[in-house]
């Protein structure tokens, strides 16, 4: 009687249950393109017919077996000869009967073999349909689901890394645990609720400290996502600072390559320049802009512009100048402007001098010369310092990837923290079961069992067709 009610308490309030999809979905799963082959995947109820009919030659069609076969279309023409490989519900990608042919890699044959399909009846997949199906079969949670999105579009080593570790739906059963933590805290306030002359009040000091163990681990997950994000992402950082300063020289000397024009004609950079560098396995978005000053040509005033869009865009502002003369009005500006933002600043060309360096006396500055490799180190520590405080992220553990995750933990941190202050504050005990039952809702996005339906377009819309 007891948990069916608290069960009840704390049920999710909308569980996403998919369609039947008796469909039978067809897409390109390849890039667009020629290569040495092309895959075209089919999945839906309907898959053992179109292989009938597609596949003449094969009689029988073996499970996770590759058939070398004539592939003909819906009028038994051939298409082309090559593998096809049947994986019969539910274990296959998608959780249903699914066929992929390899074809030769040209887009006529690829594009002909999905024609033929469609004629036999299936339909073209959308994109991120085939993980969709995987998603709403059980095959993964919805973590995993966005991870293989992640997985896809990752442009670094560690995003790919940081993917595959979420594709490994550890983060889910983290949180499926803190759940259960919260379930068995409301139980026992609710206990009090439903019997108050049989059950005695659950002792505040135990529920906070449980509470307590709770927000910390939420917190930690929290801040991972943070990091995850970093890594995902990447850090913008905007060089800016007057003409000749060494800004395109920095670039250079950061990048390792002459990527940028270098002169001493004051405006030689017009247009922003951006490359990227990896700094602790954190892609870093370096911006090289036109210098920054007054009276300039209608060119140049372009360039300026451009220039201070890149900064306002920016996470850090790389503010460099020539330390070597007296700072001018301009570079002054600068250093106001920036001052309440990320920013690390740079006082260039200590080879010739350090009298403007001095002067400025601005805390935290880096003083040296782009051609010494002391000086480069210090400013790649200096941008993770100010970029995620020099801590090195663990790319290992799953992590929060989704800004709906970390929104989900953000709002569940706030509810248990709402808690603590009426358990503080003295307040009766039943008071919190309110906000620790929007906790829990509010979690169970991240583990995806609770998915309300525009999460689940948003996940796969960011999908290719044929994943
Ligand atoms: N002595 C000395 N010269 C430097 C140093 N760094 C850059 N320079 C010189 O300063 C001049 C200007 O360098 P750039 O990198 O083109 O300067 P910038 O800030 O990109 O200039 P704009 O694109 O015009 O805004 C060039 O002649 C560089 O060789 C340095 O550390 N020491
Ligand atoms: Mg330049």
């Amino acid at each position: 009687m007891r948990s069916s009610r608290s069960e009840r308490r704390c049920r999710d309030e909308e569980r996403y249950v998919g369609d039947a999809f008796a469909d039978t979905i067809a897409a390109i799963a390849t890039p667009p393109g020629r290569g040495a082959i092309a895959i075209v995947r089919v999945s839906g109820s309907r898959v053992r017919e179109l292989a009938r009919r597609m596949l003449p030659e094969v009689e029988h069609l073996r499970p996770r077996y590759a058939h070398y076969a004539a592939i003909v279309d819906e009028e038994g023409r051939t298409i082309d000869r090559g593998l096809a490989l049947f994986s019969p519900a539910p274990h296959s990608y998608t959780g249903e009967d699914t066929l992929e042919l390899h074809v030769h890699g040209s887009p006529v044959v690829a594009t002909e073999t999905v024609r033929a399909l469609l004629a036999l009846g299936a339909r073209n997949a959308a994109p991120g349909e085939f993980t969709q199906r995987a998603f709403l079969n059980g095959k993964m949670d919805l973590h995993a689901a966005a991870a293989v999105a992640e997985l896809i579009d990752a442009e670094t080593r560690s995003a790919a890394r940081a993917a595959l570790a979420n594709l490994g739906g550890g983060l889910a059963s983290e949180v499926r645990a803190l759940r259960a933590r919260l379930t068995a805290i409301v139980e026992d306030c609710s206990g009090a609720i439903d019997f108050p002359e049989e059950v005695p009040d659950p002792d505040r000091t135990r529920v906070d400290a449980e509470l307590a163990a709770v927000v910390a681990d939420l917190e930690r997950l929290k801040h991972d996502g943070e990091i995850g994000r970093l890594v995902r992402d990447g850090v913008t950082v905007a060089i800016v600072g007057p003409p000749n300063a060494g800004k395109s020289s920095l670039l250079n000397a950061l990048l390792g390559e002459e990527r940028a024009i270098v002169s001493d004609i004051a405006g030689t950079t017009r247009d922003t320049i951006e490359e990227s560098i990896a700094i602790d396995g954190v892609r870093v978005r370096l911006v090289d802009t036109a210098g920054i000053r007054h009276h300039a040509d209608r060119l140049e005033a372009a360039g300026i512009d451009r220039t201070r869009r890149a900064l306002a865009s920016a996470r850090i502002a790389l503010v460099v100048l020539d330390g070597s003369a007296p700072l001018d009005a301009h570079a002054r500006e600068l250093l106001r402007e920036t001052q309440d933002r990320e920013r690390v600043v740079f006082f260039n060309k200590a080879d010739v001098g350090e009298d403007g360096a001095h002067e400025a006396g601005i805390r935290d500055a880096i003083v040296g010369s782009v051609r010494e490799p002391g000086t480069l180190r210090a400013i790649r520590a200096a941008l993770a310092r100010v970029g995620w405080h020099g801590e090195v992220p663990d790319l290992e553990r799953p992590h929060l990837a989704s800004l709906v995750e970390f929104d989900a933990v953000v709002s569940a941190l706030g509810a248990l923290r709402e808690a603590r202050a009426t358990l503080q504050r003295g307040d009766a005990v039943d008071l919190i079961v309110g906000d620790l039952q929007d906790a829990y809702a509010a979690l169970g996005h991240v583990t995806g069992d609770v998915a309300a339906q525009d999460v689940l377009t948003g996940v796969f819309a960011r999908f290719c067709i044929g994943k």
